[in-house]
């Protein structure tokens, strides 16, 4: 547990406004993670079952109470059920994101959502002839019954080696249909139904692939075609973004369908007038956690933080609206926006905050809506308090939009170059680092030490979500980082101008990992399972990270994990988790909190890996 202010991040912008906080008693979500301790202990193991009203039931992990819930269930039933209802969640998530997108594609398509274009038409074409359909409708229809098919497959699960679509058959884990995993994760926990700990694990991997290979996969592909595949741009990151004059606009959430409007409304000329009519010399738009990397790799907006930072940049008293759409916004923000000027805007029928003026957002007047958001920032600028404003001077310059297109750009084409790095041993590996933050650990302090020690020993880094933007942050993705690599990868990257970290987006965008992962093992002939390449999520807290974890590990990626998930209740389940696995999907998980050592393991893990391909 962290006790001192000073010790609850490594971020200096973060640190500067910690203790601003502290002066000015403003709570953030380290206080109220203190305030919180100590954790109930059965939660932090697994062991506390709410599944039906004989409980809640727990389970003595010392052997000297209760070995078994009212209904029979034992710790390895209740610590299994627990971790897959989380993938669930974190499934339902992502995938009702993508169902979100392919919607507004459907719209778009039908000539119903006119905010919204096709901007990359080859891309388009490219899923059309995936999906064996003539037109753009054919396909919107298509991909919106992936979430409600009942036999599969679903079709970019086939995007996968063909050895791996062929294990998850024999295995009985390649996913059906979307909704109906997640659907029968729920029926399966219900009480009395599954009480096999394996055969939950099972169905927990299942679900986790359809988000994966599935509803992140859609959300990723139709994203680039209606606002572009990410090519890589220059921008900048941390709170030393918004600025001091200009009306600042956060977006925070994670579906760009709305940041994107924001975006294109912010840079209406009659907005920008009406700005300058308040006295501001601009509109400054910044985002934060996804759709903030959504829109920083598609336009170059830049970013001002991390998962921990929303708090940290209201408390500048220089944001006048924090737009948010769904996922990972801190309820906490409506009574802190009460204390300045901001004013906290929520904008999806499916997320409402205390404290939040709700505008909702629709796809057929997505521009209108944006516009009038704006206008609510706008007008809010003379409430701005000059006395309260404080925003740090810390900024970084990034490089981002590493999309596998723009990969397979930097490397003149084909993946020939990248393979043949391998081979020689100048890059050693690839090192997939995502994830959130979490008051449980200093902020940003395992993200940054864990990449900096694979790039220092010549692993390439892949990176997405809250852990992009701490890399953002401190300078990791900018093309002269690669003087903090290994002299091999050092070479490439200055050979090629590219960062030894690529920012390959939001944490949907992980599903760019899998398409990377999968491309290379069909040019060398092999599983996902037999790459040199590993992948961690050091500072991870959400569901959806549970549902990452897991169709990582499932579709064949050792994964090392930075803060404890909730099984060690069942040993049982934590052998299957971090060894069994390996011989029924040919991947495991490790818990790691050190980074220095979670590097370790999977530079450790990348030679063994090399030697067995004879490199
Ligand atoms: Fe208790 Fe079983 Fe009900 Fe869970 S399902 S609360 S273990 S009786
Ligand atoms: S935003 S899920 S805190 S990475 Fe995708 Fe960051 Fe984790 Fe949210």
């Amino acid at each position: 547990m962290v006790k001192d202010v000073q010790d609850r991040s490594i971020d200096p912008a973060s640190l500067e406004m910690l203790a601003l906080a502290k002066k000015a008693g403003i709570e953030t979500a380290w206080d109220r993670f203190e305030k919180q301790q100590p954790q109930c202990g059965f939660g932090e193991l697994g062991l506390c079952c709410r599944n039906c009203n004989m409980g809640p039931c727990r389970i003595d992990p010392f052997g000297e109470g209760p070995s078994k819930g009212v209904c029979g269930a034992t710790a390895d039933i209740i610590v299994a059920r627990n971790l897959i209802r989380s993938i669930a969640a974190g499934a339902a998530a992502h995938s009702d994101h993508g169902r979100g997108v392919a919607h507004t594609f459907k719209l778009m398509s039908e000539g119903r959502a006119p905010s919204y274009q096709v901007k990359d038409k080859a891309k388009l074409e490219r899923l059309m002839k995936e999906y064996n359909v003539e037109d753009q409708i054919a396909l919107a229809e298509a991909i919106m019954a992936e979430f409600g098919k009942q036999e599969g497959p679903i079709q970019f699960t086939l995007r996968a080696p063909a050895k791996r679509i062929e294990l998850w058959r024999k295995l009985g884990i390649d996913p059906r249909g979307i909704d109906r995993e997640i659907v029968e994760i729920m029926h399966r926990t219900h009480i009395g139904v599954d009480n096999d700990y394996v055969h939950l694990i099972l169905q927990g991997l299942r679900a986790s692939l359809a988000d994966g290979w599935g509803g992140s996969m859609i959300a990723t592909e139709l994203q680039d075609v209606m606002f572009g595949t990410p090519k890589p741009t220059f921008s900048e990151a941390n709170l030393g973004v918004l600025e001091p004059n200009e009306i600042n606009i956060i977006i925070h959430g994670h579906e760009p369908l709305l940041s994107e409007m924001i975006v294109a409304a912010a840079s209406d000329p009659e907005m920008v007038e009406l700005a300058k009519k308040q006295g501001a010399i601009g509109i400054n738009v910044s985002g934060m956690c996804c759709t903030g990397n959504e829109v920083l790799m598609r336009h170059g907006v830049p970013v001002a933080g991390n998962f921990l930072q929303q708090e940290l940049a209201v408390a500048t008293g220089a944001v006048e609206a924090m737009v948010v759409d769904i996922q990972c916004i801190m309820p906490a923000i409506g009574a802190l926006a009460g204390c300045f000027h901001t004013k906290f805007i929520s904008t999806s029928p499916k997320a409402k905050f205390p404290g939040a003026t709700h505008m909702e957002f629709h796809e057929e007047t997505a521009l209108e809506t944006a516009k009038e958001i704006v206008k609510v920032a706008i007008l809010n600028y003379q409430n701005r308090n000059p006395s309260k404003v404080h925003i740090p001077d810390v900024k970084t310059k990034c490089m981002v939009g590493f999309s596998v297109e723009a990969i397979v750009g930097a490397l003149g084409g084909t993946l020939d170059p990248l393979l043949g790095a391998i081979k020689s041993g100048a890059i050693r590996g690839i090192g997939a680092v995502v994830g959130c933050n979490n008051p449980k650990v200093q902020h940003d302090f395992g993200h940054l030490n864990l990449v900096k020690e694979l790039i220092k020993n010549n692993v390439l880094v892949v990176t997405t979500g809250c852990n992009a933007l701490a890399c953002a942050k401190a300078g990791l993705l900018l093309p002269e980082a690669a003087d903090l690599a290994g002299d091999g990868l050092k070479g490439v990257c200055k050979a090629l101008g590219i960062p030894p970290v690529l920012h390959m987006g939001s944490c949907v965008d992980i599903s760019r990992i899998l398409v990377a992962a999968a491309a290379i093992a069909n040019a060398l002939d092999i599983d996902i399972s037999d790459l040199p390449a590993a992948g961690a999520a050091p500072e991870w807290m959400s569901e959806k990270a549970v549902s990452i974890g897991a169709y990582v590990v499932g579709s064949g990626v050792f994964t090392v994990l930075g803060t404890v998930p909730p099984v060690l209740g069942s040993q049982a389940v934590a052998g299957l988790l971090t060894a069994g696995a390996k011989d029924v999907v040919g991947a495991s998980f490790a818990v790691e909190t050190d980074p220095f050592k979670a590097a370790s393991l999977m530079i450790d893990h990348i030679d063994n890996q090399r030697r067995k391909l004879g490199l």
